[in-house]
C-alpha cells in the first residue's frame, strides 16, 4: 500500500519540551523516552465507510505526538494499518451488493484524501498485504503451544489468552469487564470448541461466500488483533514507543495485540506506552459507523469548510476526554483561524518567543491542546489590539503553529 505524500514540517527556533503522555497500562502520565528514531503504531481504519470526525480526532492526537517528537529532534517511524479485510467490511459489502475489495479501495482512497487535507502524516500498511507475515506468526504460535485449533467442521485457530503470562496488564480490567467488552467488540465468547470464552481468533478457515487466502494453515483469513501485532512487530520491533488508538480499542484489541506479540517473542512489553483517545460523539452518543450518527470529514470538505478550521475545532478539547462535536465547535474553529491569520499577516507584532515556549510546554504535558491554543490566542489578541514592533514575530508564530499544531496559516 502506498504511503501518502508527507507533509513538510518546519523546524521551530528555541528550546523544545520533551513529550509526556498518559499511559493506560501504568494509569498515569509518564515521559516518553524515544531513541533517535521514535517508533509509533496507531490502529487505522476499517474502510467500509468514510472517515468521520471521531477517526479524525484520534489521528490528530497522534499527529501531534509525531510533531512534538520531531520538534525534539527525533526521527519518527509511524506505522498505521488499514484493516482491509474483516467482518464489518464484508457485511457492508453484502448489504450494498458491492465487491468488498472495491469498497475497501474506495474508502481507503477517500481516507487518504481526508488525511492529506487535515495534514496528518503517517505511513500505512494493509492487512491483506500482510497475510504472509500473519500466517508465519500463527505457525509459530501453534508450535509454541500458544495457539490451538478447535475441533469440528471449521477448525479455526485460537490464541490461549493467558499464553504470554502478562494478560491484563494493558487494560487493567477485571475478568467480568473483559468478558463484556470481548462480546461487545468483535469477540466470540460462545464459539463452541474454544477452551476459554476469552480466547481470541487468529485464523478463520474458509467459509462459503467469504474471501480466503491459501496458506500452510489451510485456506482462510486472519483475526483482527494479530494483524496489528504482526504489522507493528515486523516494522517497529518489540518495545516500540507508543501503541495508539481510540479508547474503544483498550480491550480486547490492544490487550490481545500485546499478548500475541509477547507470546511470539517471549519478550515484554509490546509497547512502552499505550495511548488512547477519547470518543467523539454527536448528540450524546459515540459517533460510530454502526449507529449511523456520523459527520464525515469529506462532507465538510465538500461544504468548503477549511480543513484547518476542522483541525482547530477538534484540537479545542483534550484528546483523552469523550466529547461531542457541535456546530459551535466548528464556528469557533473558523473564527480562531481567521483571527490567527489576521495577526500573522501583520508586518510586526509583540515578541512571539513566550507564546511559542508556552505552546511547547502545554503540548508536551499530555497534549494539553486547549491551553496550547490559548497561548496563541493571547498573542493574536494582543497583536490585533495593540500591535508590536517585533518584525520576526508573525513568521515565528506561523512556523510554530505549522510545525507543532499542523495548522497552516
Ligand atoms: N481497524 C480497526 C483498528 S485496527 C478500527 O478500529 N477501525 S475503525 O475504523 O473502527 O476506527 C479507526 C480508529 O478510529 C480507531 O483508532 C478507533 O479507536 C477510532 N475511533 C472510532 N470511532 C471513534 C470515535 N467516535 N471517536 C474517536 N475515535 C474513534
Ligand atoms: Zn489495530
Amino acid at each position: 500500500m502506498q504511503p501518502w505524500s508527507s507533509v513538510p514540517v518546519p523546524q521551530v527556533p528555541g528550546t523544545p519540551s520533551p513529550l509526556h503522555l498518559f499511559d493506560t497500562a501504568a494509569g498515569e502520565v509518564r515521559p516518553t523516552e524515544p531513541g533517535p528514531v521514535a517508533r509509533m503504531y496507531v490502529c487505522g481504519i476499517t474502510p467500509y465507510d468514510a472517515t468521520h470526525l471521531g477517526h479524525a480526532a484520534t489521528y490528530l492526537a497522534f499527529d501531534l505526538v509525531h510533531r512534538v517528537w520531531l520538534d525534539n529532534g527525533h526521527q519518527v517511524h509511524y506505522v498505521q494499518n488499514v484493516t482491509d479485510i474483516d467482518d464489518p467490511l464484508l457485511e457492508r459489502a453484502e448489504r450494498d451488493r458491492e465487491d468488498w475489495i472495491v469498497l475497501a479501495m474506495r474508502e481507503t482512497a477517500l481516507f487518504r484524501e481526508d488525511m492529506e487535507a487535515l495534514r496528518v502524516v503517517p505511513h500505512f500498511v494493509g492487512a491483506v498485504e500482510s497475510i504472509p507475515e500473519i500466517v508465519e506468526a500463527i505457525g509459530k504460535l501453534l508450535a509454541s503451544g500458544a495457539a490451538y485449533r478447535v475441533d469440528g467442521e471449521h477448525p479455526d485457530i485460537y490464541f490461549r489468552h493467558q499464553a504470554s503470562g502478562n494478560f491484563g496488564y494493558e487494560s487493567n480490567y477485571d475478568e467480568a469487564t473483559m468478558r463484556d467488552f470481548f462480546a461487545e467488540r468483535g469477540g466470540d465468547p460462545d464459539r463452541p470448541g474454544k477452551e476459554h470464552p476469552l480466547d481470541a481468533l487468529l485464523w478463520r478457515m474458509a467459509r462459503d461466500g467469504e474471501p480466503s487466502w491459501e496458506s500452510e494453515l489451510g485456506a482462510g483469513r486472519p483475526g483482527w488483533h494479530l494483524e496489528c501485532s504482526v504489522i507493528a512487530l515486523n516494522r517497529l520491533g518489540l518495545g516500540f514507543d507508543v501503541q495508539g488508538g481510540g479508547s474503544d480499542l483498550i480491550f480486547p484489541h490492544h490487550e490481545f495485540s500485546a499478548a500475541h506479540a509477547e507470546s511470539l517473542t517471549g519478550e515484554f512489553p509490546f509497547a512502552k506506552h499505550y495511548v488512547h483517545a477519547g470518543m467523539i460523539g454527536l448528540d450524546g452518543e459515540k459517533m460510530s459507523k454502526s449507529k449511523g450518527n456520523l459527520v464525515f470529514v469529506s462532507r465538510l470538505r465538500g461544504d468548503r469548510v477549511d480543513p484547518m478550521a476542522i483541525r482547530l475545532a477538534l484540537l479545542d478539547g483534550h484528546y483523552r476526554t469523550d466529547r461531542s462535536w457541535t456546530d459551535d465547535a466548528l464556528i469557533n474553529g473558523s473564527a480562531r483561524l481567521a483571527r490567527w491569520r489576521e495577526a500573522v499577516a501583520l508586518d510586526a507584532a509583540p515578541a512571539a518567543e513566550p507564546a511559542v515556549a508556552r505552546l511547547r510546554e502545554r503540548l508536551s504535558d499530555d497534549l494539553d491542546t486547549q491551553q496550547a491554543l490559548r497561548a496563541i490566542d493571547a498573542w493574536a489578541d494582543e497583536t490585533l489590539a495593540s500591535g508590536g514592533s517585533d518584525r520576526g514575530a508573525p513568521q515565528l508564530i506561523r512556523t510554530a503553529v505549522d510545525a507543532l499544531l499542523g495548522v497552516e496559516l
